[in-house]
């Protein structure tokens, strides 16, 4: 299996327009409702960190027939050795899966669909020695293991663990800062996951922090957290904010926002 010391060294992201419909996207509730402007104005700003971070864009239209369409993470999981064509667990966002295949296969010389069970991307970390899948609402047990299945053909391998109860994805918790370190919430370290990396806590009432970005030498966080930003500074990390705050009224963070990948 591939040991991957590269692996958040991106060259090329796809990221897809907000549709008006986004004001619809699926949310947990409370937060109110996002405006279309708002979303674009952050998804715009997103890009551009992206393409100042080093990676190349590719922009897809926006799909009005799917409110959540924006997160191009949750419908696909994209390596150096090829991609794969998720089963998003929501109803509503599962004809996501085959709009974004034609683009992947254009991309990718091998493109595997998964082939039963659901999997969200955004259950979904990527770390240098595995690839870590987290069972939640949106990822069944037949999901994570037929996706293990998908992995071990693109040489890499998939462990599975729980997301903590009530969290929309495991990486709503959790984030890859280097080879060795993550930045987590207290919920999900507590279980032990993470038992073989150096962990930073976000701190409390910034759990939010934890869904941050590290693009090349770069990472990126939501401008909601100022304590985190200070641990992550004074740990000397390269940070970079970004106004989430539209798109957090409907449970997104930094990562679900682009599929990425090294091409080259
Ligand atoms: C959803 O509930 O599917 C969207 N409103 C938010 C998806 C966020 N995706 C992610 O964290 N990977």
């Amino acid at each position: 299996m591939t040991q991957d010391t590269r692996i958040y060294q991106f060259d090329s992201a796809i990221v897809r327009q907000p549709s008006f419909s986004v004001t619809d996207g699926l949310r947990a509730g409370g937060g109110g409702d996002p405006t279309y402007d708002g979303v674009k104005a952050e998804h715009d700003a997103y890009i551009t960190a992206l393409e100042t971070a080093g990676v190349t864009v590719q922009v897809l239209g926006a799909l009005e027939e799917f409110p959540d369409s924006i997160f191009v993470e949750d419908p696909a999981l994209v390596y150096r050795e090829g991609a794969i064509v998720l089963r998003p667990g929501d109803k509503t966002r599962s004809g996501e899966a085959a709009v974004i295949a034609p683009v992947l296969r254009a991309e990718f010389d091998q493109v595997l669909d998964l082939p039963r069970g659901f999997v969200d991307g955004g259950d979904v970390l990527n770390t240098p020695e595995s690839v870590m899948i987290g069972l939640s609402e949106r990822t069944t047990r037949e999901g994570a293991e037929a996706l293990v299945e998908c992995l071990a053909q693109l040489g890499r391998k998939g462990l599975i663990f729980k997301t903590p109860e009530n969290v929309l994805h495991f990486k709503s918790d959790c984030s890859l800062l280097d080879d060795e370190t993550i930045l987590a919430t207290a919920r999900l370290v507590s279980s032990g996951v993470f038992n073989e990396f150096r962990t930073i806590l976000t701190p409390d009432g910034e759990e939010a922090a934890a869904n941050a970005l590290r693009i090349n030498d770069t990472i990126l966080l939501s401008e909601d957290c100022p304590e985190t930003l200070n641990l992550l500074t004074r740990a000397g990390y390269n940070v970079v904010t970004l106004q989430i705050s539209e798109i957090a009224k409907i449970d997104a963070g930094l990562s679900c926002m682009s599929l990425r990948w090294l091409a080259g």
